[in-house]
């Protein structure tokens, strides 16, 4: 790990100075985002004024997004939560619901911890207790520690962290043995970029200004993605496929780099595993095959190869001086939401070893680069404190079924408690009917620590404010650039609000729990998080330290997979009716009577669009839906359809149409637009339900089906139909 290097003279320093002054505090953007950006928060008389990119940081460049330039606004937005409440009324929203009253940080500590341990002696036991959390801040310290302790010593049940990235998390591991790929800024560098399955302009904007250095020195673009994006706006090319079919596209790029024989023989035959299977499963997919399955033209699979196969690589043209051209893939987590996704996601890692693209920095393949992060260690998250009887895994993304009074395949025993914290699982977590009527269980205890009352805090019995980043200490890796950062606070906390480490420690201690660990401070537990191998330091004076990694990781083979090659065929999938092949699997939902899945239950001709839900770009998930500006800028849930389906529907824009499936009904307006392709329809960003026409949010029509590898949430393996209301 080496220091950063303060290139700026007047680099920012943190000052703890005299209330009336101003002062600069550097702080990390704290959401779930790859950038993790370097921030600046210029504080004046104990007020933060400012957050700005830190320059000297080399990806931030200086430049927030436009969200967290906003951060002001949503630390000091009037409806921040400021002091502990406690329900009187019904659960949930709606008449005569949703009301708190305060009550003192003692009495709320007392009674959880009270109605905790009762639960803990009861004969169901510690785990009828549920944590759930996610990446509402992505530190280490907020994001895990003191909580993460706290639940280990109370030896609650576990949650299986599925909402977002495992199925590709687990396509990666399998492939290259971890979470590693291209380093952002040599993109820059690279000759031809596949920005597949991301809108990078709206979710990953550190990312895009490396790609627009690219294209400025001559770079082609192509964009992978069902929806026209702002980002397809940008590229050369735009391959509008259809949601879920990643793989087959995959496999015949596969399929014309080897009939042309634009393969890099020699990295294939050093650094892979499998390519004999691969390349007889691969040859099957025609360029009509691929496009009939992905719903595109065939010659766009053949031009496609052709700028993919023009960028391989070979040891002897390396170092001749000979120009070499260079393909990166920039692929994103938009390609793992469906059925087949972990699948997918195997498919197109392979691509890079076809043409050695590895071999040079500018080359390969980046979906996330955590598996670069320093080892976190173990003693932070305290797992020394579990009880030796191994514990279940409650899975994030089916806690409908897990919650359901209804459900046919309840948890036993019954989840009686659950504690809510970084995550709004009411707005994000699919089928959300299910996940209402489960927290709306009267038998359920729920306690949400927050900033604001979210969908989810209207069902919670306590509701605990939370400092945010401004707040409080934090350490932070990232999934996207691979420095380490600091987070200090700037000022202190609004109202009563306390940091989640805190709350955890109050509990701790109401609970009895002695050990000394339950007393470190913050500060002390971001100085262990990484301890020895950051330096701690830099952090302190920086913001951030780089760490010294190899440029380009898989120049030399030396994957961190068992043989040490990148696995084909994964010999830990091989096994009765799997061959370990990366294969194309159909939606689940998938409409097409025809489909050779229908037979087997996986068609819904009644519901024959396919609804997929990304990113909004002024919010981040569910978080910023309440900051004027920013709802400003995205104006009001809209569900985008294409002209012929809309005309087939005789809708219009600015009609009322209820998007619906066998799980429920959305009421929402309707944009017809190209930004849809033909049998897709589009609902950007997760709104929350109570500002949404009837009540409910996209969610409402997602499925708890999870993915092939990882246990994923399916959000755009979603059948529906749509209708004037
Ligand atoms: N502004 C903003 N930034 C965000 C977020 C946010 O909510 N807002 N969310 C953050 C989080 S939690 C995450 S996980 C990341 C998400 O990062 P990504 O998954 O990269 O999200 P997007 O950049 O929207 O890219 C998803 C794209 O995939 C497309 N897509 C959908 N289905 C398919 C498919 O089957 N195949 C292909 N090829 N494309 C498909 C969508 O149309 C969308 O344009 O972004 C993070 N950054
Ligand atoms: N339909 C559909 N649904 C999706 C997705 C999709 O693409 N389509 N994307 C999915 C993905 S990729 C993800 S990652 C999930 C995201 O789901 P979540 O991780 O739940 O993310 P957010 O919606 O941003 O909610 C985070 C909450 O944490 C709170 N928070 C932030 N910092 C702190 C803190 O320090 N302390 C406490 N106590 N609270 C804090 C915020 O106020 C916010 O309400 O959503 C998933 N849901
Ligand atoms: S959300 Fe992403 S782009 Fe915006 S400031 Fe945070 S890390 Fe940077
Ligand atoms: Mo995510």
């Amino acid at each position: 790990m080496t220091h950063a290097s303060s290139q700026l003279a007047d680099s920012p320093t943190a000052v703890t100075a005299a209330s009336d002054s101003t002062h600069t505090v550097l702080g990390a953007c704290p959401h779930d985002c790859p950038d993790t950006c370097s921030m600046v928060v210029t504080v004046q008389g104990g007020k933060a004024i400012k957050v700005q990119g830190n320059p000297a940081h080399p990806t931030t460049g200086g430049v927030l997004c436009t969200k967290v330039s906003r951060y002001t606004e949503r630390t000091y937005h009037p409806e921040r939560l400021q002091y502990p409440q406690k329900r009187v009324g019904p659960k949930g929203p709606g008449q005569g619901a949703g009301q708190f009253v305060r009550v003192s940080w003692e009495e709320a500590i007392h009674d959880i911890a009270q109605r905790l341990q009762a639960i803990a002696a009861s004969p169901a036991g510690p785990q009828a207790i549920l944590p759930y959390n996610y990446a509402g801040t992505m530190g280490r310290v907020q994001g895990g520690s003191m909580a993460s302790r706290f639940f280990h010593k109370l030896g609650a049940s576990q949650l299986e962290a599925t909402i977002c990235a495992s199925a590709g998390a687990e396509a990666l591991n399998l492939t290259y043995g971890s979470r590693w790929g291209m380093h952002m800024p040599y993109f820059a560098e690279s000759s031809l970029i596949l920005i597949w399955g991301s809108n990078a302009i709206g979710s990953n904007l550190h990312f895009w200004r490396y790609v627009m250095e690219a294209k400025r020195n001559g770079a082609k673009l192509v964009c992978i993605d069902p929806r026209r994006t702002e980002t397809a706006d940008k590229c050369h090319e735009h391959i509008a496929l259809l949601p879920g079919t990643d793989a087959a596209l995959a496999l015949g790029l596969m399929q014309q780099l080897i009939v042309n024989d634009w393969l890099d023989h020699d990295y294939l035959q050093r650094h892979t595993e499998g390519w004999d299977a691969l390349r007889t499963h691969a040859l099957q997919w025609t360029p009509e095959r691929v496009a009939a399955t992905c719903g595109i033209r065939a010659e766009q699979v053949v031009q496609l190869a052709a700028d993919y196969g023009a960028c391989r690589h070979s040891a002897q043209a390396l170092g001749t001086g000979h120009a070499e051209k260079h393909a990166a893939i920039r692929v994103n987590y938009g390609v793992q939401r469906t059925h087949g996704g972990g699948n997918a996601v195997r498919a197109i890692a392979c691509l890079p070893a076809l043409i050695g693209a590895w071999r040079h920095r500018a080359g390969g393949l980046l979906l996330s680069s955590s598996g670069f992060a320093p080892p976190l260690n173990p003693a932070l998250e305290g797992a020394h404190l579990a009880p030796a009887t191994p514990r279940r895994s409650i899975n994030m993304s089916c806690i409908g079924d897990a919650l359901d009074p209804l459900s046919t395949n309840p948890p036993s025993p019954a989840l009686q408690a659950v504690v809510v914290y970084n995550s709004n699982p009411v707005a994000v977590a699919p089928d959300s009917a299910r996940v209402k009527r489960g927290f709306a269980r009267e038998d359920l205890f729920t306690v949400v620590l927050e900033h604001f009352q979210t969908d989810t805090a209207d069902y919670a019995d306590y509701l605990l404010p939370a400092t945010t980043q401004l707040e409080h200490w934090d350490i932070h890796t990232s999934y996207g650039h691979t420095d380490v950062l600091l987070n200090r606070p700037s000022i202190a906390p609004v109202g009563e609000a306390l940091p989640n480490t805190e709350i955890f420690r109050r509990l701790a201690r109401a609970m009895g729990f002695t050990e000394p660990c339950f007393a470190d401070s913050d500060e002390a537990l971001c100085r262990m998080a990484y301890d020895g191998r950051v330096d701690f330091d830099a952090l302190l004076e920086h913001g951030f330290v780089h760490q010294d990694l190899p440029e380009a990781p898989f120049a030399q083979g030396g994957f961190p997979t068992p043989s040490g090659k990148c696995q084909f065929v994964s010999p830990a999938l091989v096994g009765p009716g799997n061959d370990g092949l990366p294969h194309y699997l159909p939606l689940r939902e998938e409409p097409h009577p025809a489909n050779a899945e229908g037979a087997s239950g996986g068609t819904s001709p009644q519901y024959p669009l396919r609804m997929i839900s990304p990113p909004a770009r002024n919010f981040l998930n569910s978080t910023f839906v309440n900051v004027q500006s920013l709802r400003k800028s995205e104006g009001e849930p809209l569900v985008e359809i294409h002209p012929h389906d809309a005309a087939a529907r005789g809708i219009q824009t600015g009609d009322v149409v209820n998007v619906f499936n066998q799980r429920g009904s959305y009421r929402v307006r309707a944009e017809v637009s190209e930004r849809a392709r033909p049998g897709v329809v589009v609902c950007l960003g997760i709104w929350w339900h109570k500002d949404s026409l009837e009540g409910h949010n996209i969610n409402i029509l997602t499925s708890q089906a999870v993915t092939d590898l990882g246990n994923g949430a399916t959000f755009y393996d979603c059948g529906v139909e749509v209708g004037k209301a």
